[in-house]
């Protein structure tokens, strides 16, 4: 397998302006005709030749001009198809034959259940026909559908419907899409769908019609996906000036599906456990990811489709300005400090993770060898990051306008990250060019931290410098531009007044510092007492920072911080002494610690979900990237004895704390309720490690509760309490319970397979065998070997390499089905340079026997040899 790379970038000898489609669906396999208007790009020599991509497909005829093609007027290739004799404008006729029943790497048009779909992003559409299957190549596409009249009585693709009718047992229909747009973003659907309806009235007073189609037994689970598509078109339009641009907008849930959702043009296809809830059957947690991922995908309407990508190097591009944007609006429907908590969570465990390891990659990359590989928490989070810190330097009005400027510049362009920033730039009269940086360099920058105060100047100095560690293929990092939002406190709690030099020349707000250089020292004048720093609040750049402050500080912060996402931050770097301590044997929960908590919990004027926040211990793979080297049986252990301390000091106020949030209210995903079932909830996960009562309470709570958020959480509490004998009396219930339904009963699995005391290797060797799972189906691997690999640390890395050969065996197996799920699954085997020798030798013999298997997929083959170099 070759890589590809930036630096080649070339546009396309010939455009293609109109595309025709039309799809005749039959029970063995689908017929494509393609009639594509060619036009020769201006820079193209007269007489270059059409050079089209394909896969998988049969070629059945072409047919240029009207004339018939033979040998030697056009040549097919691995993977490609060259057709010779184009004029200035031609028109491409090529008929091709696929299999969608066969089709299991969920690419291109494939059956899913009784239903067909699509998924084109990145390069799928060159499985359904030969095409410039490129996001530079934007073609307005008109799409027939003919199927058999009973079993597919839904038939969708973009745009609008122009043509419905029923002929001789045969469903044709017509859509037409007067948005010019690259192949990515075409969809099929046909199926025998229910629907759900509802419209829509834009700021100009467009109708737009609202549909989300499902499989008839969840039409009872489209309500909120609905109301949170609403409110996301309402948000874009408050907040960006975006307006929806044709008359229907289409949503239809899919259970077989590699993503979690795709944003094709008028017509979103989702992963249904992205978009179907109601009550009793998802959790509160699922209903704010729906709401996210709604909002996503909507978003990108504008941020994606409108304007796109000139090459997948430029995918942080829509990405990276899409996670923006639902994250603030995710921040605007509910509690804005928990979203960021949220987020810096992901940043610290995930990216952080893949910025220290061997696919640790740019913002925008190089060069890559399978794109798939590239749908990452960095070109995503990071890259949302990075937006957000641009968010910070312009202030929101500047942002405002550079998006303005960018949107109405580029609307219809496939464009680079670099286009976005000059928006910027041009927009605010500012020069970015230090910051593009974020862009170039892999890797998570250190800032080190140093402050002396002097009392008799009334002067606080604060020296940073930054560094940037070497990230495969770059090395001698330069300084970025590094946004420092601060607070100094006062013995009082309050943050004192602010007058520093240099002063923040780039910001509306003085409390933001710029750390532009390798080290820099900016003084504090008139501060009259030593105050307590509070540094990267509301995380304002995605850096890791070595500063020493002490016990007594960070217990100070937790309680007064004004900045809520530091008041966590200083919790959670508390809690990860205590664990560090608790691997050295000598950890102690002092009594004025424990104090805090009790008041915390007792504190009905903060938000419960805040409360929540603050008292939850870092997950185990948050511990190990703050480790310099990963035992993750010893941070297990050390974890579990500081919880069960936590646990066993405050049982009073845990029990005390749930009594006080039980509620009568009948169950709504609203954020009020849902912040008080966090809280409750977390008191009980602590109560029933604490004391027999809080187990009796939580198999109550099981068989009482009216929805999954309560049902699902007593549920976890009892498994993790290692009472097994209830344990297994619940699951048991459950899967009587949900056995007919396949997204419960995927949490079903994830709570086995990611658990401590369930998720031993032979248990998931088991689950495997489960008539409840299925290899082909995404979701169920993810359930089973995702929750096993990632969660359950300590079986996963069981001494003897069993949990290591158990994931490679998976790997190799999905390698040939679906390799974009087999290259997922790898990433914790790709982890092994971290971790103690003995764990570290095991794992990495696991991904030598991956390598030696041939017939490899590229999308395994990258990672899997990069993680060995
Ligand atoms: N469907 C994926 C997303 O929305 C890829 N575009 O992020
Ligand atoms: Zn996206």
């Amino acid at each position: 397998p070759k890589a590809i790379y930036l630096k080649d970038y070339q546009q396309p000898d010939y455009w293609i302006e109109r595309t025709e489609l039309t799809f005749e669906l039959q029970d063995e396999y689908t017929l494509v005709t393609a009639q594509l208007d060619c036009v020769r790009n201006e820079q193209a020599q007269p007489g270059a030749a059409l050079l089209l991509a394909g896969q998988d497909l049969e070629l059945l005829s072409l047919v240029l001009d009207g004339q018939p093609l033979t040998a030697g007027q056009y040549e097919t290739g691995e993977e490609s198809l060259t057709v010779h004799g184009l004029q200035e404008r031609s028109q491409l006729e090529i008929q091709t034959r696929i299999y969608p029943a066969k089709n299991t790497a969920l690419e291109g048009l494939y059956r899913s259940g009784g239903m067909y779909c699509t998924q084109c992003e990145a390069e799928g559409f060159r499985r359904i026909t030969y095409y410039l299957d490129r996001p530079d190549v934007m073609s307005v596409f008109t799409t027939h559908i003919i199927a058999d009249a009973a079993q597919f009585p839904v038939l969708l693709s973009n745009g609008n419907l122009v043509a419905d009718c029923v002929d001789d047992g045969l469903h044709k229909v017509t859509w037409h899409d007067p948005h010019k747009k690259p192949a990515y973003l075409f969809a099929l659907v046909a199926g025998d769908l229910r629907v759900k309806e509802d419209r829509f009235t834009t700021m100009n007073g467009r109708d737009v019609a609202l549909k989300i189609f499902v499989e008839p037994q969840n039409i009872d689970k489209t309500d909120y996906a609905l109301d949170a598509l609403k409110r996301s078109m309402r948000w874009d339009e408050e907040t960006y000036g975006r307006e929806y641009d044709l008359d229907i907008f289409m949503i239809v849930a899919v259970d077989d599906f590699n993503m979690g959702a795709m944003e094709n043009k008028g017509l979103n296809i989702f992963n249904s456990s992205c978009v179907l809830a109601n009550p009793a059957t998802a959790t509160d947690a699922a209903y704010q990811r729906i709401e996210a991922i709604v909002a996503h995908e909507y978003f990108h309407n504008w941020s994606g489709n409108r304007v796109t990508c000139r090459d997948w190097f430029q995918l942080s591009l829509k990405e990276g300005f899409t996670v923006f944007r639902d994250a603030c609006f995710s921040a605007d429907m509910n509690s804005a400090t928990v979203k960021r908590i949220e987020d810096a969570n992901i940043m610290r465990t995930v990216q952080f993770a893949e910025d220290g390891g061997p696919m640790a990659h740019p913002v925008q990359p190089d060069s890559f060898i399978e794109i798939s590989n590239f749908y990452t928490v960095t070109i995503y989070e990071k890259g949302s990051e990075v937006v957000g810190m641009l968010h910070k330097i312009l202030g929101k009005d500047g942002f405002r306008k550079g998006s303005d400027l960018y949107f109405e510049r580029h609307d219809g362009q496939a464009v680079t990250i670099y286009d976005f920033v000059q928006a910027m730039e041009d927009a605010n009269h500012v020069d970015l060019t230090l910051f593009k940086r974020w862009y170039k360099q892999a890797g998570t920058p250190v800032v080190t931290v140093n402050s002396e105060y002097d009392a008799d100047a009334q002067q606080l100095r604060l020296t940073l410098s930054q560094r940037c560690p070497d990230t495969p293929g770059q090395s001698n990092k330069l300084a970025q531009w590094i946004p420092v939002q601060l607070g100094l406190i006062g013995a009082d709690g309050q943050d004192l007044a602010i007058d520093v030099e240099p002063a923040a020349a780039w910001t509306e707000s003085s409390q933001v510092l710029h750390l532009t250089e390798a080290e820099q020292t900016f003084v504090f004048n008139g501060i009259s007492e030593q105050p307590r720093l509070s540094l990267f609040r509301d995380f304002s750049a995605p850096v890791k920072v070595e500063f020493e402050q002490s016990a007594d500080d960070l217990l100070f912060l937790l309680q007064h911080d004004s900045d809520g996402f530091n008041r966590w931050d200083a919790g959670q770097r508390l809690m990860l002494s205590w664990i560090s301590a608790a691997q050295q044997g000598r950890f102690e929960l002092l009594p004025q610690v424990r104090d805090v908590f009790a008041r915390l919990l007792a504190d009905e004027s903060l938000d419960p979900a805040m409360v929540s926040c603050l008292l939850t211990l870092p997950s185990e793979a948050y511990i190990a990237e703050f480790s310099a080297q990963v035992d993750p049986l010893a941070i297990h252990a050390a974890r579990k004895q500081v919880q069960q301390a936590i646990a066993a000091s405050l049982v009073k106020e845990f029990s005390a704390c749930y009594q006080r949030l039980q509620s009568t209210a009948a169950y709504a995903p609203v954020p009020a309720q849902m912040s008080a079932r966090s809280l409750k909830n977390l008191a009980l996960a602590y109560w029933v490690k604490g004391s027999a009562d809080g187990l009796a309470q939580a198999v109550s709570q099981y068989r009482s509760a009216d929805n999954m958020t309560d049902q699902m959480a007593a549920l976890v509490a009892v498994v993790n309490s290692g009472a097994s004998a209830q344990a297994e009396q619940l699951l048991g219930d459950f899967y009587q319970q949900w056995s007919q339904d396949a997204l419960v009963v995927n949490q079903w699995l994830s709570v086995q397979a990611g658990s401590a005391e369930l998720g031993r290797v032979e248990f998931i060797q088991q689950l495997l065998a489960h008539p409840a799972f299925d290899w082909r189906n995404p979701n169920k691997v993810r359930s089973v070997l995702g929750a096993f690999a990632n969660q359950a640390l300590c079986h996963f890395h069981r001494e003897d390499g069993a949990g290591y050969r158990l994931l490679a065996d998976a790997v190799l197996r999905l390698n040939d089905s679906n390799p974009q799920i087999a290259a997922r699954l790898l990433t914790p085997l790709t982890k092994w340079r971290r971790l103690v020798p003995e764990l570290s030798e095991l794992m990495k013999a696991e991904l030598q026997r991956i390598m030696q298997h041939d017939a490899l997929s590229k999308d395994v083959y990258e990672v899997v040899s990069k993680s060995l170099i």
